[in-house]
């Protein structure tokens, strides 16, 4: 795996740092990524000092306030490369498999450009339910909730792709779809917390914890999307 740099053209701000000219790229291999994430290391402490900044006023530079010279880096393309591929656990609910938006629901995640590992219409046991959801099993709604997974077939599905674990809970919206934004599933979807669609993973750990719990061995897929290079430079 290789690792892309960008730097700009101000000076480097920390004495342990290369100085390079102005736009250059350098490729980094795999081995360098220990050194690549000191560098970015010292360059965020560079870049966002300490937080008092922000309550720093300058008298000889009014417009200034929040502004130091040492937040002008700005390094796109290699916190980009920095970020790691995650894997979510995504769950189209009874409800929605029952109301026909499966197809719906997949297409924005296939738009939006993450990648489909996995796939299958499942009957839910109880068991696998309360295993799923046992962090909840303390919650006066947890019974409802068990009958409702359990109520009907519902739709595993796998996704894959950097970010895409906090990318879907925003494609997905918040819990009670009455306050989810317009444009996203929930918001545009359903109306109640207890009949939301779709389930997505929280936390990357919790991708793969659930993504394990849900799928067997052979049915994930790993394959290479022909689109990967006009998704990511
Ligand atoms: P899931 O886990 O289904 O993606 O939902 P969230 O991550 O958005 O929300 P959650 O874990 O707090 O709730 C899990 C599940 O329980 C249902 N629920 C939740 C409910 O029926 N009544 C409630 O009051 C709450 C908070 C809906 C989602």
């Amino acid at each position: 795996m290789e690792a892309k740099a960008v730097f700009g053209g101000s000076p480097c701000l920390s004495s342990s740092l290369p100085r390079l000219p102005a736009q250059r790229t350098c490729s980094l291999s795999y081995t360098h990524k220990p050194i690549l994430r000191a560098i970015l290391h010292d360059l965020h402490l560079a870049a966002f000092h300490s937080k008092s900044h922000l309550f720093s006023y300058s008298p000889s530079r009014p417009h200034a306030k929040t502004l130091s010279h040492k937040t002008r880096i700005f390094l796109p393309h290699l916190v980009a490369s920095m970020e790691q591929v995650e894997e979510t656990y995504i769950m189209v609910k009874p409800d929605g498999v029952q109301r026909g938006l499966v197809g719906e629901i997949i297409s924005r995640f296939e738009k939006k450009g993450f990648k489909l590992t996995g796939l299958k219409l499942f009957q839910c046991p109880k068991e696998l339910a309360e295993e799923h959801y046992k962090d909840l099993k303390t919650k006066s709604f947890f019974p409802k909730l068990i009958e409702y997974i359990t109520s009907g077939p519902v739709v595993c599905m796998a996704w894959e792709g950097v970010g895409v674990v906090s990318s879907a809970r925003k494609l997905i919206g918040s819990t009670d779809p009455l306050q989810a934004n317009p444009g996203t599933i929930r918001g545009d979807l359903a109306v109640q917390t207890g009949r939301n669609v779709i389930h997505g993973s929280d936390s990357p750990e919790n991708g793969k914890r659930e993504i394990a719990l849900w799928f067997k061995e052979g049915e994930l897929c790993q394959w290479t999307p022909a689109q990967a290079p006009w998704l990511r430079e």
